[in-house]
């Protein structure tokens, strides 16, 4: 009971109910009486909260180790309330979420869906605007109202083809749950929790990330993203039709052809300087500490490394030298229209977790991080033969079960989000927004494996897709193929000698969420569950598992390969059970990533090849599947 106190302490809405108009002298008192406020209340309330702010960053990271070190939970509770009157309420949210899923004693507590909290950052304020007029129009107030969402865009913008994945609900709550999970500033020291290869992982989701837009764009007929390289180049304009609850003040539209500028804080001269220092790094293959101590580029820690190195987050080597580019690339973008701050307005979409994706530059940014990444990946070898075979075992046949052998169906499915719990009706009826999602048919994997040796093997199964044919029609090789290969799932399978039948439902991918709880459902006490199926709220959307297709039936490779469990694994997989829902892109709470392969392997290296076909040993297969998107079939989501 006491925990879904909790849960409805990151309803918005009380923020405004309760708030004691904060004072600078005020909360200064506070402050002086009590140190742990000390540094709280610096960015003020209605300001909007960017964790890629370092500023910021610093008065979040100090309220969630103070949320996190409380002795007992009362204190903790007690803190929560103290503080929530002060602080930034974006701010208050982000602290509040990271201290949830950190602390002992509140395992097992389920964090409300983010959409929910923060609807603005979801829903376009011309939707909102309609529900407040229905809202005001119905004259029984106990009846449910539901508006449909608006489109934010038209046609004449190629980009807004894409709009349906950017501007999706389950992706965007996604990354802010992925970096509540992964904090930048995370300081294991302090919070005595070690976040296992969590630079390789920033650089492997977000690059999945990347690949599956890539996907997407190829589905509807578009171009692959062109990344982002210079600095000085103009960029494409966008208008997220996003108005924040927090200042009543629009994410502001960014015309098409505007170039970035200095900020106070980092100029575009400083950001150049850092892509030339950990472009040399890269080459020169190792990277140096503030007191000269070289760090080397390896096969095993490099990525590690420079992740962290590039984001950048607390366990880089040399933030001073290196610098936070990935960060200030997001603060740097959205605030194109107002550099220096003069005309008072919000940061654009780019600078929160929760809307970044909507933006087309987000992607591109980060493909241009990426192309750093890889160039470091280029300067490792080949995967031996060694490496990848599995001697003795032999995948014969995949097939994809659904409707039709080797096709997956998607069509537009419709889902409803409740406005109720951040904005103020007037009414006990909820209100909501009814809005469609891309979604696919539910389809087994349906693997045939022998094993020739006479003894049980455990096995690693690994499963990818990738798009067949580029936009101009011709077919991918292995160079581009493989930066395109989204990972689909990745499980564990005992091989029993002779010849094993392995199904595996789409519902059970590693990479997605299974369900997530509404907040009415936490409130009856839902959301609350200590012993089974519990998750962290990070993970991939179950609908977006499979990018669109097209509807002749878009060629895609499903590319199966079976490795060596007892080498793969990393010894402490399953230890306590919490948050192993989605690991491929989230990893498992409070343990080791479960994989000791390189993430992305074994695409994650160049592959000496052109064609995969070329490449594949017994331990892999390659099919051709297709994936046929269906304008026509409109669904219900449960
Ligand atoms: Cu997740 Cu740039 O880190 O968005």
């Amino acid at each position: 009971m006491v925990l879904s106190v909790l849960q409805k302490q990151l309803r918005v809405l009380p923020l405004f109910e309760h708030a004691t108009i904060p004072t600078k002298e005020k909360f200064a008192l506070k402050a002086y009486l009590d140190h742990n406020f000390q540094g709280l209340g610096v960015l003020g309330r209605g300001q909007l909260f960017s964790l890629f702010h370092a500023e910021h960053l610093v008065e979040a990271t100090k309220l969630y180790e103070v949320l996190i070190k409380a002795e007992t939970f009362e204190e903790f509770l007690d803190l929560c309330h103290q503080v929530r009157d002060f602080v930034n309420e974006g701010l208050y949210v982000y602290a509040l979420s990271v201290a949830l899923l950190h602390r002992p004693d509140c395992k097992g507590v389920t964090l409300p869906p983010i959409q929910e909290i923060f609807p603005d950052k979801f829903v376009p304020v011309q939707t909102f605007n309609h529900a407040l007029k229905e809202a005001f129009r119905e004259p029984d107030k106990e009846k449910e109202i539901i508006v449909d969402m608006e489109t934010t865009g038209n046609i004449r913008d190629p980009e807004y083809n894409l709009s349906y994945y950017r501007e999706d609900i389950g992706i965007n709550a996604h990354h802010w749950h992925w970096h509540l999970v992964y904090p930048a500033t995370w300081r294991p020291e302090v919070t005595g929790k070690v976040k296992d290869r969590k630079g390789e992982l920033f650089y492997y989701m977000h690059q999945q990330m990347c690949a599956r837009y890539d996907c997407e764009r190829l589905s509807n007929g578009m171009p692959r993203m062109e990344p982002f390289h210079d600095f000085h180049s103009p960029l494409e304009g966008y208008s997220s039709h996003l108005t924040s609850l927090m200042n009543g003040m629009p994410y502001p539209s960014r015309p098409n052809d505007l170039t970035l500028q200095d900020l106070k804080e980092v100029s575009l001269q400083d950001m150049e300087r850092w892509r030339s220092r950990i472009s040399d790094a890269i080459h020169i293959g190792h990277v140096q500490d503030e007191n000269n101590h070289e760090y080397l580029l390896d096969e095993t820690h490099g990525i590690d490394i420079l992740g962290a190195l590039v984001e950048a987050s607390h366990e880089s080597i040399n933030q001073h030298f290196y610098g936070s580019i990935h960060n200030w690339g997001h603060v740097i973008t959205a605030r194109v229209l107002d550099p220096d701050g003069r005309f008072h307005l919000n940061p654009g979409v780019m600078s929160d977790t929760a809307t970044s994706l909507r933006d087309p530059i987000f992607y591109r940014w980060h493909r241009f991080l990426d192309n750093m990444f890889q160039d470091y990946k280029e300067t490792l070898p080949h995967y031996r033969k060694d490496e990848l075979e599995f001697p003795g075992v032999e995948v014969t046949k995949v097939l994809v079960s659904a409707e039709h052998a080797n096709n997956i169906n998607t069509f537009k499915e419709s889902a409803v989000l409740n406005l109720s719990h951040a904005y103020e009706f007037g009414r006990t009826g909820d209100v909501k927004v009814r809005y469609n999602h891309l979604s696919h048919e539910p389809f087994d994997y349906k693997i045939e494996v022998e094993n020739h040796s006479s003894r049980t093997k455990p096995a690693t199964v690994r499963i990818f897709m990738a798009p067949k044919y580029d936009e101009l029609g011709n077919e991918l090789h292995t160079k581009d193929l493989r930066r395109l290969m989204i990972e689909m799932d990745k499980f564990h399978h005992d091989l029993h000698p002779g010849h094993n039948n392995i199904v595996r439902h789409s519902k059970d991918s590693s990479v997605t969420l299974s369900s997530e709880r509404t907040f009415n459902e936490l409130a009856h006490g839902e959301g609350i569950n200590e012993h089974a199926n519990e998750y962290c709220s990070c993970g991939w959307p179950d609908h977006l598992l499979v990018p669109r297709g097209d509807e002749k039936g878009m060629p895609f490779h499903l590319f199966v390969m079976v490795t060596d469990w007892l080498h793969d694994q990393v010894g402490d997989h399953g230890k306590t059970g919490i948050c192993v829902d989605a690991v491929s892109y989230c990893g498992a709470k409070d343990q080791l990533y479960p994989d000791r392969r390189p993430m992305g392997f074994p695409f994650d290296r160049s592959i000496e090849r052109d064609h995969l076909e070329e490449w594949v040993l017994p331990n892999m297969r390659n099919t051709v599947i297709t994936v046929t998107y269906h304008e026509d079939v409109h669904k219900e989501h449960h």
